[in-house]
């Protein structure tokens, strides 16, 4: 029995939601396809209420899914077993920024969107950014060491983490914060807890590193004859364009849906099979290198370019919105992989045929991440769980040298693959660091390892 009376007694009575309208948004993840049974969510409203809830949590054997914005693709963050969920987005504040030492101290909960905004109120920027800015939290970000549109330049999430607070499986409130640019004490235990998805410890805090921000920027949507010469030209353009900012790839069929589903006009005179939308940004305007860099590669058969900001606006909602474009159809089967770059146009065929010859009316949608090899491949007209066509595609992931997971995490959805990726080595160092931290597996237990 979940002891909600003494969980109202640390965070207060109407900060344990135990109403099935009032759970229900809780205990399933954004695309639908993940869909726990009814829980108990709790929210806390500072670091000390969260310790004492997995403090209480612990002495009752009661397993926690910690929450962040939801948005999470991999079944990792509703509860599927009988969890509790422990939701930090009361956990909200941002401090002003720090312009001296370019850093900024947030809350778990605290939103992508909102942090953005306020380094940007004061002239530097936040640099991790994607599509789900306005519903994830910067604790989930952290979990997942979230990657996104600009990986290429500034890293991903783990890049930008000068500092973390956290309560740790174990009851343990470690807060790491100084933000000093150099300090080699020791393990680093923000990297550490970036990227556990919630295993080892519940984020309630983090500082952030803060980069200059670009004043001007340059942006194209460009057609190319194949995927393959969209590579060509970004390899090209990942060596010779300093200010590249993000190269990003989308299918014809893709950008169609968009287009159709939020009724978007074309920016392209027709429509193509192949589409890279690449950014420059710089502190003087960047327009010219853009140009001519597009004018630089071979297979190019049109392009748009923005030269104000609503066009530049328009042309990223073509990427941004896959994702909900394609969640409209219903819930997509997801995969989420990296591949050496030399093999990326082969593994865009291998994964589109293992697909059409296991499921033959399914409908294949990939888009990502090009100048990072992510591809995000994304399956409607099948199962939303399918464990057969998994297998198959993580295998041709694996057997190519790629990563089942380039950005979104293991969950619970890929738990079963990880040993097909990590050696029997690496996966109990992995577990007896999760078992120093978390020993009574009360946080994520289903999530990660399996
Ligand atoms: P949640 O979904 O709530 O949780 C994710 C995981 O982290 C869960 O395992 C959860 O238990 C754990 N967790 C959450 N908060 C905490 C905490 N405070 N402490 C410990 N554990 C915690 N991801 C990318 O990497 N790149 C993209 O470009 C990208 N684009 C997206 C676009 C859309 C439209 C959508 C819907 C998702 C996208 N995602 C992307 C996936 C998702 O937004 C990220 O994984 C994000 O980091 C999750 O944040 P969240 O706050 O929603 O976390
Ligand atoms: C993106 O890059 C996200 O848009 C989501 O990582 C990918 O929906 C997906 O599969
Ligand atoms: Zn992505």
């Amino acid at each position: 029995m979940v002891p909600v009376a003494a969980l109202g007694d640390i965070v207060g009575g109407d900060q344990v939601l135990t109403d099935p309208s009032m759970v229900a948004g809780y205990t399933m993840d954004w695309t639908g396809r993940f869909v726990g049974a009814h829980t108990v969510v709790v929210r806390p409203g500072s670091t000390n209420e969260t310790a004492a809830v997995v403090d209480l949590c612990r002495s009752a054997g009661i397993a926690i899914v910690p929450q962040g914005g939801n948005t999470g693709l991999v079944g990792g963050s509703v509860p599927l077993n009988g969890e509790i969920v422990v939701s930090l987005r009361r956990l909200n504040a941002i401090e002003a920024p720090d312009v001296v030492a370019r850093s900024i101290v947030v809350g778990a909960g605290a939103l992508l969107a909102d942090v953005q905004a306020a380094a940007a109120a004061v002239g530097l920027r936040y640099a991790v950014d994607m599509g789900s800015r306005g519903s994830a939290t910067i604790g989930g970000t952290i979990a997942t060491n979230a990657g996104g549109l600009n990986l290429l330049r500034y890293g991903g999430t783990r890049e930008q983490l000068l500092g973390v607070e956290a309560v740790l499986g174990n009851g343990a409130v470690v807060s790491a914060m100084s933000g000093l640019a150099k300090d080699n004490t020791g393990y680093h235990l923000p990297s550490l807890l970036c990227g556990s998805e919630g295993t080892l410890g519940i984020i309630t805090a983090a500082r952030l590193r803060l980069v200059p921000a670009m004043p001007c920027h340059a942006t194209a949507m460009v057609a190319f004859e194949s995927i393959d010469a969209a590579i060509a030209a970004s390899v090209r353009w990942r060596h010779d364009l300093a200010d590249l900012e993000a190269l990003e790839v989308m299918l014809g069929d893709g950008v169609q849906l968009v287009a159709t589903t939020f009724s978007l006009p074309s920016p392209l005179t027709t429509d193509h099979d192949v589409v890279v939308l690449v950014e420059l940004a710089a502190t003087a305007d960047p327009y010219d290198d853009l140009a001519a860099a597009v004018a630089s590669v071979d297979g190019v058969l049109d392009a748009a370019v923005a030269t104000d900001s609503t066009t530049r606006s328009l042309l990223w909602r073509f990427r941004d919105e896959h994702t909900s474009a394609i969640n409209r159809i219903g819930p997509p089967h997801k995969f989420d992989v990296t591949f050496p770059i030399a093999v990326l146009g082969s593994a865009v065929e291998r994964v589109r045929g293992v697909i059409a010859r296991a499921r033959p009316d399914a409908h294949v949608w990939i888009f990502g991440h090009l100048g990072d090899g992510n591809l995000h491949v994304n399956v409607t007209g099948a199962l939303s769980v399918d464990d057969e066509l998994d297998d198959l595609v993580l295998n041709a992931v694996v057997e190519m040298g790629g990563s089942i997971s380039a950005e979104h995490g293991i969950g619970t959805a890929k738990a079963r693959h990880l040993p097909w990726q990590r050696s029997q080595e690496e996966l109990d160092a992995m577990r007896a660091v999760r078992d120093a931290l978390n020993p009574d597996r009360i946080l994520n237990p289903a999530v990660l390892i399996p």
